[in-house]
């Protein structure tokens, strides 16, 4: 943990090096032995260990607090009231697994009355913004104009301004927050054929993606984020890869386009996806989640861990054939609605790092040579015994070395945060701050 700047930490520093004491003996041998067997397969277990400890994940502020479903939503106790209690309760993620480093907030849920005092805040939790992200899919009190027949494809050109607007506001607070991008996910979209013009529709969401193009800083990135469906029933603007690609080639080099895993039909070839987004230079990053139906936002590797190894064996593939410019932004973005938000977040955390140490581990050579020799069978089994690999130790030792924690859900709840919290944020309507 970067102490040389003294962070503030919500969890007994003492706590975690006793607790890690403990487990010190077994992860050694452990690491040792997947050393040796790593060894074998000619690959430097150290350098995949360096790799992971370098590899961090954005926290949705609004996964920290106890997400629902529209049949209902059960918060848990010591629920984050504001944006400043989900920082510290993001800064415990981090502070746990040192593989969370950035909060991408969404704005209004998250408004600050003093953008600088929240800026001043992360810095002092030893915490980063990540992408921003806009919110034109609910309306909020007093607001002019309803979206309920969309935002920035509004037929009325008052309403996509007032859209336009939000965007650029969130892009004003997101500077003062030393943020360098913005997300824009909208709703837009009919739920019967004929509702609306499928064309123009379109046409109008680049004219006003454009717009807010157009207000970037030059250092910053827009990213698009496509969804199949809900809240829209029969089309979505935005609804699939291809719409995404499309507009983000047309608006030009800031704008790229997000994967949010869960925003696909089921069985969707997802990495698939991901290779012609980087093959088209325009993957800008994730929103990582797991799902079996529909946009489940459940834990990251729950569901479908294969599939996620997929996913991170398109993005080391890349770098193994040297992609050039490929910068991505990763971010979970779940929704926790019977479970501890925060030892969801730090468990899909280590996932998408197991997922990422895994395919890592690829004999790309060999696979290469299996692919061109059209030797299926072993081609495949070359992924599976990556994916096999029990790669635990390594991400246990890259949190131990950065002063993390060996076993975060193992600390978390010998700490008491989650019962302090109970007692410091008194059950009230809390913000929740999310989707409900
Ligand atoms: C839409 C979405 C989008 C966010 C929202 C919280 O389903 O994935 O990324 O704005 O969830
Ligand atoms: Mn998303």
């Amino acid at each position: 943990m970067d102490t040389a700047r003294s962070i503030e930490t919500k969890i007994d520093q003492d706590l975690i090096a006793k607790a890690n004491a403990k487990l010190a003996g077994d992860l050694e041998h452990d690491y040792a032995a997947l050393g040796k067997q790593l060894a074998r397969q000619g690959i430097d277990i150290e350098q995949i260990a360096e790799k992971v400890a370098r590899f961090g994940v954005a926290i949705p502020s609004w996964g920290v607090g106890t997400g629902g479903t529209r049949f209902g939503r059960f918060p848990g106790k010591g629920e984050p009231r504001h944006v400043f209690d989900k920082l510290e309760d993001c800064a415990v993620i981090h502070q746990l697994t040192g593989a969370t480093p950035a909060v991408s907030l969404h704005f209004p849920w998250d408004e600050p009355d003093d953008a600088a005092a929240l800026r001043a805040k992360g810095e002092a939790l030893g915490l980063g913004f990540a992408a921003v992200n806009s919110n034109t899919f609910q309306d909020q009190k007093g607001q002019a104009r309803s979206y309920k027949f969309g935002s920035l494809t509004h037929t009325d050109a008052a309403v996509r301004e007032q859209a336009v607007a939000h965007n650029l506001h969130c892009i004003e607070l997101g500077k003062k927050l030393g943020a360098d991008e913005i997300t824009v996910w909208i709703a837009d979209g009919a739920n019967f054929p004929g509702q609306q013009h499928t064309a123009r529709a379109f046409e109008r969401y680049i004219d006003a993606l454009a717009r807010i193009r157009a207000a970037l800083p030059k250092t910053w990135r827009m990213m698009i984020e496509h969804k199949m469906y809900e809240p829209a029933f029969y089309a979505t603007v935005n609804q699939d890869w291809g719409s995404s690609l499309l507009a983000a080639q047309t608006l030009g080099p800031q704008v790229f386009c997000l994967v949010d895993l869960g925003h696909h039909a089921p069985n969707v070839n997802i990495e698939m996806i991901v290779a012609r987004l980087i093959h088209a230079g325009k993957l800008g990053g994730f929103h990582f989640n797991d799902s079996r139906y529909g946009d489940d936002d459940l834990d990251a590797g729950s569901i479908n861990p294969f599939r996620l190894f997929l996913v991170f064996n398109e993005l080391v593939d890349a770098e193994w054939r040297k992609v050039k410019g490929l910068k991505l932004s990763h971010m979970l973005d779940q929704s926790h609605n019977v479970t501890d938000p925060i030892e969801s977040l730090m468990t899909s955390a280590v996932e998408l790092q197991r997922a990422y140490a895994q395919a890592l581990l690829v004999n790309r050579d060999g696979l290469d040579m299996l692919q061109t020799a059209n030797d299926a069978l072993g081609a495949t089994m070359v992924l599976k015994r990556a994916f096999t690999a029990d790669v635990s130790p390594i991400m246990a030792m890259a949190r131990s070395r950065k002063g993390a924690a060996i076993d975060p859900v193992a600390v978390f709840r010998a700490s008491g945060y989650r019962a302090g919290c109970a007692a410091r944020r008194p059950a009230q309507q809390s913000s929740g701050g999310g989707i409900v």
